[in-house]
């Protein structure tokens, strides 16, 4: 069977980037065909990111899926730096006059799903690896097969919203595009267990023997983050290894009454910069992680995700509403702008706590010497703070 589509926004992709631009595309009246490679029970399972900026809230509700996010995200004015047994709390609340949200990707993406489906936005879930993007003057096609049916959308643009490992950015030709990377020597084994929370706030660990990181989801609900190398497997790390290895990380008062519980998920994430330059060719755009990675340590790179979609969203509402280009013309220019300083803040936050292999001992007396001047100015916390919670847009 062939399914043969006519859309305004065809859009690769349903993670959060993906779903989010679909529902503002369609509050506005614009039309939009989603095509995802994975089955949308797999989308709604990934565990990823905890924190949203304010303006990422603010996204969802003008998404109108802000009721969740309202009702039960956790409302933090701070966080915790610890650097062996010191702890520097952020106060954000105080430095910056707002917070940050504490809110599963894993909900945000539900909240969106459902929206979408509401909307009744077709999916094509399952698309296998040879979908196929061909750009024209005057329109765009994307074609491929589901084990549903052969699919033919055509539409007026291309949303680029498969993530780093997708397809769409290999539709800017390579002699204008330019890729910018980092790969650090190390990655973050994340854990989820059904135990209370180490504190009520985040608390981010520099340590001689690595990185640790406490987050939470609920009140029984936690999530925890260890450095390690890079070519470490899930199996490498068994619960007993992973407790043992956070609580040498984490400051002793705050080690002696971590709750320990089994896991009830683990995994293992390379840390890397990247971006891509430009973020549009013709008549596709490039949003999310499609266009750029962070390490997760600054919590930004959902948030930039939406930033991109707050950028394009406006865009294609000008061109739909007003026959106007010029927004979708500036995009790349504009959301790299943002993107660039989250990739300098996530880049400066790894780099402040995590251990390099192979590092002189200089690295480390430089690690300390910040963390020392960070605790004595109020000035150098605000630029954290600032960017913690997120630059305006
Ligand atoms: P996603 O979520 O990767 O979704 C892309 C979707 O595209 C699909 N896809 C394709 N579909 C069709 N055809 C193809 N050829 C396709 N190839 C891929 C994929 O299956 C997928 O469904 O990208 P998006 O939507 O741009 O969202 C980006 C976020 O997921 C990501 O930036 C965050 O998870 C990063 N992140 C964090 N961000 C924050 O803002 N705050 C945090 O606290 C935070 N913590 C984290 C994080 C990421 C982490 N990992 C696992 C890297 C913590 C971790 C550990
Ligand atoms: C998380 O809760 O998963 C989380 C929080 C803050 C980060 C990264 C991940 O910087």
């Amino acid at each position: 069977m062939k399914l043969t589509l006519k859309t305004d926004v065809a859009i690769i992709g349903s993670g959060p980037s993906g779903l989010l631009l679909s529902r503002l595309l369609k509050l506005k009246g614009i039309s939009s065909v989603i095509v995802e490679r994975q089955s949308i029970t797999h989308v709604l399972s990934r565990i990823r990111a905890g924190v949203l900026e304010q303006g990422s809230v603010n996204m969802m509700r003008r998404a109108e899926v802000g009721t969740r996010v309202s009702s039960e995200g956790l409302r933090h004015d701070g966080f915790q730096i610890t650097y062996g047994d010191r702890e520097l709390r952020i106060d954000l609340q105080k430095l910056m006059g707002k917070g940050v949200t504490v809110y599963g990707q894993t909900e945000v993406t539900k909240d969106l799903y459902h929206a979408v489906i509401s909307d009744n936005t077709q999916i094509i879930e399952n698309a296998g690896d040879d979908t196929a993007i061909t750009l024209s003057s005057d329109h765009v096609k994307v074609t491929g097969v589901s084990p549903e049916c052969a699919f033919d959308i055509e539409a007026k643009f291309v949303a680029g919203c498969d993530g780093y490992r997708g397809i769409s950015r290999q539709a800017i030709p390579v002699d204008i595009r330019q890729e910018f990377e980092r790969i650090y020597p190390f990655g973050w084994l994340g854990v989820l267990s059904e135990t209370k929370p180490a504190d009520h706030e985040i608390i981010y660990s520099s340590h001689e023997n690595g990185f640790a990181m406490c987050s939470m989801r609920n009140a029984n609900l936690s999530r925890y983050y260890v450095q390690c190398p890079t070519n470490d497997r899930t199996d490498d790390w068994s619960d007993e290894r992973f407790w043992a290895t956070l609580k040498e990380r984490l400051p002793s008062q705050i080690a002696q009454s971590l709750e320990i519980g089994p896991s009830i998920e683990k995994s293992i994430a390379p840390l890397r910069s990247f971006v891509c330059e430009p973020l549009s060719h013709q008549r596709i755009f490039i949003a999310g992680d499609a266009g750029h990675i962070v390490p997760p340590t600054g919590a930004k790179g959902l948030n930039l995700a939406f930033s991109d979609i707050f950028y394009l969203s406006n865009a294609l509402v000008q061109y739909f509403s007003k026959n106007d280009e010029s927004e979708l013309t500036g995009y790349s220019d504009r959301a790299l702008a943002r993107i660039w300083k989250a990739e300098r803040f996530s880049w400066w936050m790894t780099s402040l706590l995590h251990k390099f292999d192979e590092e002189d001992r200089f690295a480390e007396k430089m690690r300390r010497a910040e963390f020392q001047f960070l605790c004595e100015s109020p000035d150098f916390q605000r630029a954290l703070a600032e960017n913690y919670v997120g630059l305006p847009y």
